[in-house]
């Protein structure tokens, strides 16, 4: 279906959001994936929530590494930056973009493979670096594009299609990114839009190194009884921590004892509805223990699962300046003959 061009002409009635564009605008290419493959659902979220937040999407750089899950930056904001990268490498080819330009907003998308297998490494050291961006995993269980063999993320006793039993421990890439020191960390389903679009503006927003796992299930390998990445599994064993109103504005606390406001870094607010009263996304440590508490009982934790509202970030700790080095002037490059002539003496 990719000979099919989308029509570029919109209906001239079509909302607008505060920048001038339509939900349209913020589209891709024809989606070349399985009908109902989950990852189509999470493209369709990201769109959603960029044009609700009223995003330009040029200000926007989304990288992903090799995958089903890694194709699908074609089919959602065609006017934004992008890079298709090799597998497992998305993290480093972004850190060094933004990097060289701070002033995007970056947005990497993976496959539980490309994350948790050939781009561990890469995962690992983008959350404990804080790379400011919205890393999220398009997680299946298998590896999708070559054929469905069970990806690292596969529970333990999981079966394949074809009946084959999975032996080895789960890679949970939420409690991973928990013990690295991502400072957004989010699970999300690709059947639940009205949970996933909330979870992913709120990581847009956020500033710092937000992780997103969305159980996102494939239809052609991984969808049958015995599966704990089916649709199926997941609705019976999704278990919310809370819901999301995302709230652009700062307001005044509304007083109700059942809703949590989050400051964001930027300003916005996060208003959580708490679905289980234990739960404190604010609290690290206790969000590692609800975590592990609710999958050794077989559920799966869903929602925001923690959030640091002042995330350090790689450019703080490296203390760059603010911009894009590229626009940086002479004045700012050249410290001057005197200081690296005091520099120049400090090395000898
Ligand atoms: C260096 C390298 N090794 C192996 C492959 C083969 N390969 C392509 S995609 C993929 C796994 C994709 O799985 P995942 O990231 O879970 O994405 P999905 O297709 O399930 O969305 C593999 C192993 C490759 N392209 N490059
Ligand atoms: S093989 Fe699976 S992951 Fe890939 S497009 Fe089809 S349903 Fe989606
Ligand atoms: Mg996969």
């Amino acid at each position: 279906m990719t000979y099919i061009a989308k029509p570029s002409l919109h209906h001239p009635t079509l909302t607008k959001n505060k920048v001038g564009y339509t939900r349209r605008d913020y589209e891709g290419r024809i989606s070349t994936l399985c009908a109902g493959c989950g990852h189509d659902s999470i493209s369709a979220a990201i769109i959603q929530a960029c044009w609700q937040l009223d995003i330009e999407p040029h200000r926007v750089a989304k990288m992903s590494g090799i995958g089903c899950s890694s194709k699908t930056p074609d089919y959602f904001l065609s006017a934004s930056h992008g890079l298709n990268s090799v597998h497992g490498r998305m993290p480093s080819v972004l850190t060094g973009a933004s990097l060289a330009n701070r002033e995007l907003l970056y947005l990497g998308v993976s496959g539980d493979g490309d994350s948790a297998s050939i781009g561990l490494g890469q995962f690992a050291h983008a959350m404990r670096r804080g790379v400011p961006m919205v890393y999220l995993v398009e997680n299946n269980g298998v590896y999708g594009l070559t054929k469905g063999q069970f990806s690292p993320t596969a529970d333990a006793g999981s079966r394949s299609k074809k009946g084959a039993t999975n032996t080895d421990v789960a890679i949970d890439l939420v409690s991973l990114a928990l013990q690295l020191g991502a400072s957004y960390v989010a699970r999300g389903f690709s059947g639940d839009k009205a949970q996933l679009v909330p979870l992913i503006q709120g990581a847009l927003q956020h500033g710092g190194a937000a992780f997103i796992d969305v159980v996102s299930p494939c239809v052609a390998f991984n969808n049958h009884a015995g599966s704990t990445r089916s649709y199926d599994h997941v609705r019976e064993h999704n278990a919310a921590l809370n819901r999301i109103d995302f709230i652009d504005l700062a307001e005044a606390p509304t007083g109700d004892a059942a809703v949590m406001d989050v400051p964001q870094a930027d300003g916005s607010l996060l208003r959580l509805r708490k679905l289980q009263a234990d739960h404190d996304p604010r609290d690290r440590l206790s969000a590692m223990t609800t975590v592990q508490r609710l999958q050794a009982q077989g559920e799966l934790p869903t929602g925001l699962i923690y959030v640091n509202p002042e995330p350090r970030t790689l450019h703080q700790q490296m203390k760059l300046p603010a911009g894009a080095l590229n626009r940086l002037d002479e004045a700012a490059l050249c410290p001057g003959t005197e200081a690296l002539a005091r520099l120049n003496a400090s090395l000898r």
